[in-house]
């Protein structure tokens, strides 16, 4: 076995987005490419030498082979030591458990998260720091940097690296360590949740359907909710995580998980119903004839989550990303604590964990999770749902209707406009940003703006300053509209309208989303016009 030294030289586009390097799979695949930025990621967080690194994906198209030249340069870097997941499966948040736990000096995950998977589809790497969280804005601009002015990657010619024997070798100088990717993950879940209510609810006939999506939680669930906690085989739907994940599209919401909202909505829909994303970190929650918005949910496990043992003490502090709803802020309004605005990105609650100022984060992205990882996890979120619901013993509509009725209704919905030409999207914000000075006290139907600005984010732990993080425009009503361009896409500009409308009156609680958010909706359109700079009549996707 020798090592190379690799002459190269920068290519273009290799900038981390919300969520580490996101682009088509052709792309990663093609000459030096995956090379360059596994170089520019080890370059970029001081070298590897001596490190022990944590090193899994979500099992899409190319995940297997990504990992062998991972591995390979690891070595050549001089890394001490990698810690995979057999054949290469980790989920986000069980490869964040593990970076903790085993006290390593990071992870490299092999994700694009939700977008789906393929040779002709989407694929995705990012470092997470010893903490077990995605790299924050200081680490990625390092790594950016290197990636415009690398000229030379170091790989060790050997053959593959066994991932589905469990057990240790070694790869040239370097020590691999193949590991279950479930058992760690599965005994910090026992920890955190009282296993005893959760079994008793379904041995009492409580029926549930999780739909894995055919990504990475399905052999998570299965070992974990039909494994340890007796629900009956066959909850656990497409549960086998393919290269493509069967062609689906492994969003869980009502729109890609379909499938699901069918299920739940029929005449013999189960008790309770989740699905979870590609990687594993998004979850999503629906009851018999109830859908559960993820900023609802958050809300309601703000509110309830001291039910489970390792809440139970209460939580130190809330936080949410700035286009979720408030739906959270009220009930840490009435309970006393610290509620947190961040921008869009689960990389900016790391600290807020770190330092014990928020115990539970969450995102209107379908993102949930505590201070146990620095990940969101959505089997986490799933049972959490279940040590509620055993406690209780309360249906999930009764849940979301005594919580509304308690804290009032924060109607919810985000219009999405996907691959919209790059300018067309630019010049709408700069549209709107252009307005900022007018639009306060101007009225839209019903409506009169409060506020309009662009939200920033002082990081009240480092002092970091993130500017740019989204378009805001309040109403008197206590509703509101957020423009937001998404940082995950990998063709074009996604568009992102978050609309949002308090209701506190009881006898309104029952409307549907889109009727009571009509008002909103037709003012966001009015204020940015956003039929003419898209050219799209409608948005692609409404959630
Ligand atoms: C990633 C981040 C999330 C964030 C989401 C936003 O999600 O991890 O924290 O909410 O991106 O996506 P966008 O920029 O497209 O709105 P994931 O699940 O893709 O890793």
């Amino acid at each position: 076995m020798t090592r190379h030294s690799v002459q190269t030289q920068p290519v273009d586009g290799q900038k981390p987005g919300t969520s580490g390097l996101r682009k088509k799979t052709r792309v990663f695949m093609g000459a030096h490419y995956l090379e360059n930025y596994v170089q520019s990621i080890f370059d970029g967080i001081g070298g590897v030498e001596g490190k022990t690194l944590v090193v899994g994906g979500d099992g899409r198209f190319f995940n297997d082979r990504a990992i062998q030249v991972i591995l390979r340069m690891a070595e050549a870097n001089g890394a001490a030591a990698c810690i995979v997941g057999q054949n290469g499966i980790l989920s986000t948040p069980a490869a964040s458990h593990l970076i903790r736990k085993r006290g390593t000096d990071g992870g490299l995950i092999l994700s694009a998260s939700h977008n789906p998977g393929g040779e002709d589809e989407d694929f995705g790497l990012k470092y997470n720091g010893p903490n077990g969280g995605p790299a924050n804005e200081g680490v990625t601009d390092k790594i950016f940097a290197r990636t415009k002015t690398i000229d030379q990657y170091h790989i060790l010619d050997a053959q593959d690296v066994d991932l589905g024997a469990i057990g240790t070798s070694t790869l040239g100088a370097m020590t691999v360590e193949i590991v279950d990717p479930v058992a760690d993950y599965a005994d910090l879940m026992e920890q955190l949740f009282d296993f005893d209510a959760i079994r008793a609810l379904f041995a009492s006939g409580f029926r549930m359907r999780f739909d894995a999506m055919h990504a990475v939680t399905g052999p998570y669930a299965t070992a974990i909710l039909e494994g340890k906690l007796g629900a009956a085989k066959g909850t656990v739907v497409n549960g086998t995580p393919l290269p493509d994940f069967g062609g689906g599209h492994p969003d869980p919401n009502p729109i890609w998980a379909k499938d699901l909202m069918d299920a739940m909505f029929a005449q013999d829909a189960p008790d309770f119903g989740a699905a979870s994303d590609g990687d594993g970190d998004r979850n999503m929650i629906v009851g018999r004839s109830q859908y559960v918005t993820p900023s609802d949910s958050l809300a309601v496990l703000a509110a309830l989550a001291h039910l489970a043992p390792a809440y139970s003490k209460g939580l130190a502090g809330v936080a949410r990303s700035m286009p979720t709803s408030g739906a959270v802020d009220r009930v840490a309004a009435a309970k006393g604590i610290e509620c947190f605005e961040t921008p869009t990105g689960w990389k900016f609650f790391g600290n807020l964990l770190d330092a014990g100022r928020a115990t539970l984060c969450g995102e209107e992205s379908a993102g949930t999770g505590s201070d146990h990882v620095r990940e969101k996890d959505g089997l986490w979120a799933v049972l959490l749902w279940l040590n509620i619901l055993a406690v209780t013993r309360k249906s999930v509509k009764e849940l979301m209707n005594d919580h509304w009725a308690e804290y009032g209704r924060n109607y919810y919905s985000r219009h999405d406009y996907e691959d919209v030409d790059a300018g067309a999207a630019a010049t709408m914000m700069d549209g709107l940003r252009a307005q900022f000075g007018t639009l306060v006290g101007k009225t839209f139907g019903p409506l009169t703006v409060s506020s309009a600005d662009e939200f920033a984010y002082d990081d009240p732990v480092d002092g970091s300053h993130s500017a740019g993080q989204g378009i805001r425009i309040g109403f008197s009503s206590g509703g509101r509209v957020v423009f937001r361009l998404s940082g995950t896409g990998t063709v074009g500009a996604t568009v992102r309208v978050y609309l949002e409308e308090l209701e506190t009156d009881p006898a309104r609680m029952d409307q549907d989303a889109q009727e009571a958010l009509a008002p909103i909706i037709a003012a966001a359109e009015e204020i940015a016009g956003i039929r003419a700079h898209t050219g799209r009549t409608a948005p692609n996707v409404i959630t």
